[in-house]
């Protein structure tokens, strides 16, 4: 077919074919934006009430009791339809609202779905209702930047990812002063209610909202949002209320499709280690479920090193009668020796590649890292308390920062109770590489955590791995495993007897499929020497051009390609089961709005079965939070998960740890979980994490 010429650019732009291809919208886009995720039951009549599930009870915080005393007796809420209730409970249910929305935090697959359900839940019970949503966070509400909520700007966002719609941001109202501004927006918006879409924090600072503006008849409601999966819900029994925050498994899906793809080209082009950082900024949720749906050479889980015992080390203590506290837990060195073990070991059957996925909030469960992090917050908070400027704008270099810490150490000296940075703090902390110093003085966030995302996490952990890897290049150890029926097939090749020549070079010759050389070879000068040791070849002869290049093709190389694995899954368009997930909590914030709790998270009870089991509930939050470290001090907050090494989905991941290693010879036992799809039947419809531990 002849090509179409075009006299002008306009007229190529506006040629219809060039218009549909070049259009910002497309089938995906159209199909998500039109789709209504289905309604648990009790959500899908006209009226709803609470009622208090008095099964649930928690232990709480004395602390908790002190600081939030009007709400910490709320309840467990069970969401159920009525039928036909009585005028004066209609009246109410359905009475004109001003309600305020607002995301917190990292965004989640999925926020757009609960203002959606919220929207239409509020609008379907009063078409006069307004819903308000504060811009780019928290900050909105402080500085009264709002916007009114349309159908059709709320139609436009419906089933998409991201917090575009009002954007995100992570001030907190942590204030006198910033409450003051909040508690002021919120009347002069005439708010009924305010909805905090965020994670532990937000949530907290939603309980100390709502204790604060119970006088101001404004109900304050969370909604548990977090891609790190670190909501888990639970009460003293064990029971579980919210199995995970939304977000999860659309980020955890995004990730495992990335690095499925990269199993695939590992095993193909088999010259690369691919190293992916997986983002989870304490608790290695996400590996967790990163490794179940890929399947992935090595993964490591945070809590499980925390959980290491030194046999040996213990078992020299119940000799000795002392206690060395350096038994428990997994030091970086020890970490970077199991790492090195399992390269190792592929590397024996001929697999010098795989995929290592790395959780991004690895080092807080290191105990040498964890106790400079817990330091080095305190350090920076005692700092800005007393100081009118704070300790980053203070001390702008790295060389300024240790200057400032090699004061403190100076004065642990002279001052007996000044304990927090001593002589001893200073020189390990010298010791560590400058990058990772300057990791771990970084800002914190505004609720004074470490920010682990900003650390490169995977370079200092394959720093120590590439270091060891030498080592045991030069003892012998780490090596390529040589396939010994190509061993015969290129010594066949040039006339040598591989027999002959292989007892000399391998340790294993005739007994295994794959070939290692014997730990003494370890370079061309050794190789030779055994050759003419063994006679096969004089003094002044080269070495046979087929052995060199078996001895060559033993000698590994250790090369990696580092990814980074957060921001993009975050901004994915939601799953089905994440899509589902908070339109339905949308629609039981708005429950809990008009029956007037306040202090309460929305969440859905047994996410972990199948839809028609889904029940709404509300939460109480004052209940959930304990005290924790937090800027160098003890504050309330609302308790993290993290990831339970006795659970059924840890417990299955270690079992087929090996099993996934291959450090066999044949195929690797990769998954491959495929793309998040929107139409049609998507592979998993809810976490494997999730599934396995309900069984
Ligand atoms: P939230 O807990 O606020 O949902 O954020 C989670 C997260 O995506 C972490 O996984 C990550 O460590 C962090 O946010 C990154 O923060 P930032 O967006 O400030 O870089």
């Amino acid at each position: 077919m002849p090509q179409e010429e075009f006299t002008s650019i306009d007229e190529l732009l506006n040629h219809p074919e060039v218009k549909k291809v070049t259009s910002h919208t497309n089938q995906e886009l159209i199909d998500r934006r039109k789709s209504r995720p289905p309604v648990c039951d009790a959500l899908t009549f006209s009226y709803t009430e609470l009622k208090d599930d008095t099964r649930y009870t928690f232990d709480i915080d004395r602390e908790a009791g002190k600081v939030l005393p009007k709400i910490i007796n709320n309840k467990v809420q069970k969401v159920v339809g009525v039928e036909s209730p009585d005028d004066t409970f209609k009246e109410n249910y359905c009475k004109k609202r001003n309600i305020g929305v607002v995301f917190s935090g990292g965004p989640a697959p999925g926020g757009h779905n609960v203002i959606a359900g919220l929207f239409d839940a509020a609008k379907k019970a009063n078409s006069k209702s307004k819903i308000y949503g504060f811009l780019v966070g928290p900050e909105g509400i402080i500085e009264n930047e709002y916007i009114e909520l349309t159908g059709e700007l709320v139609d436009s966002y419906r089933n998409l990812g991201g917090f575009g719609m009002i954007k995100t941001g992570r001030t907190k109202i942590d204030t006198d002063e910033k409450m003051t501004l909040s508690r002021e927006t919120c009347k002069k918006l005439d708010l009924d209610a305010l909805v905090i879409v965020g994670g532990d924090d937000s949530n907290t600072n939603a309980a100390f909202l709502a204790q604060e503006m119970l006088e101001d008849n404004i109900q304050i409601i969370g909604v548990p949002k977090t891609i790190d999966g670190d909501i888990q819900v639970r009460d003293a029994g064990r029971n579980v209320l919210c199995a995970m925050s939304f977000g999860f498994h659309t980020a955890a899906r995004a990730f495992a499709n990335s690095i499925s793809s990269l199993c695939t080209d590992s095993s193909s082009d088999v010259k690369y280690w691919h190293i992916c950082k997986v983002m989870g900024r304490v608790a290695s949720h996400l590996a967790l479920e990163v490794a179940l749906q890929t399947h992935s050479n090595i993964t490591l889980i945070g809590e499980d090193l925390a959980n290491y015992t030194d046999k040996k080390r213990l078992k020299k203590n119940g000799e000795t009668g002392e206690n060395d506290y350096t038994a428990y837990g997994m030091t970086l060195r020890h970490l970077s020796r199991v790492i090195c073990n399992g390269i190792v070991r592929r590397a024996a059957v001929g697999k010098n590649h795989g995929v290592i996925v790395i959780p991004e909030g690895v080092l807080e469960f290191i105990n040498e890292i964890q106790i400079f992090i817990i330091k080095l917050n305190t350090i920076i908070a005692d700092y800005n308390k007393m100081h009118d400027n704070d300790f980053h704008s203070e001390f702008i270099l790295l060389e300024d920062k240790l200057e400032y810490l090699r004061r403190l150490a100076r004065r642990s000296i002279e001052e007996d109770d000044f304990t927090i940075w001593n002589t001893r703090d200073n020189d390990l902390f010298n010791d560590i590489p400058e990058f990772f110093q300057e990791g771990l003085l970084t800002e914190r966030d505004s609720h004074g955590n470490f920010q682990f995302s900003l650390v490169e996490t995977d370079k200092i952990i394959m720093g120590l791995v590439k270091d060891y890897l030498d080592i045991l290049k030069e003892n012998g150890v780490y090596k390529i495993g040589i396939k010994s029926e190509y061993f015969k097939k290129i010594l066949t090749k040039d006339g040598l007897d591989p027999d002959y020549y292989g007892s000399i070079i391998f340790e294993n010759y005739g007994k295994d499929e794959f070939l290692l050389r014997k730990p003494t070879i370890m370079s061309i000068k050794t190789l030779r020497q055994a050759l003419i040791k063994k006679g096969a070849i004089k003094r002044n002869n080269n070495i046979p051009f087929a052995v060199k290049k078996i001895y060559e093709k033993s000698v590994p190389n250790f090369k990696t390609q580092v990814h980074f694995y957060g921001y993009d899954g975050r901004g994915n368009d939601p799953t089905q089961f994440d899509c589902n997930y908070t339109y339905n909590l949308g629609l039981t914030v708005f429950s809990l709005i008009a029956n007037g709790a306040t202090g309460q998270m929305a969440a859905i009870k047994n996410l972990e079965f199948d839809f028609s089991q889904w029940e709404p509930v509300g939460l109480p939050i004052a209940p959930l939070m304990h005290l924790e470290e937090r800027k160098g001090k003890l504050a309330l907050v609302l308790e993290k998960s993290v990831v339970d090494v006795n659970s059924n989905a840890f417990k299955v991941v270690e079992a087929l740890r090996e099993k996934w290693l291959s450090a066999v010879p044949g195929k690797d036992n990769y998954r491959k979980p495929g793309p998040i799809r929107f139409a049609g039947k998507s592979e998993e419809d809810r976490p494997i994490t999730l599934k396995l531990n309900a069984l």
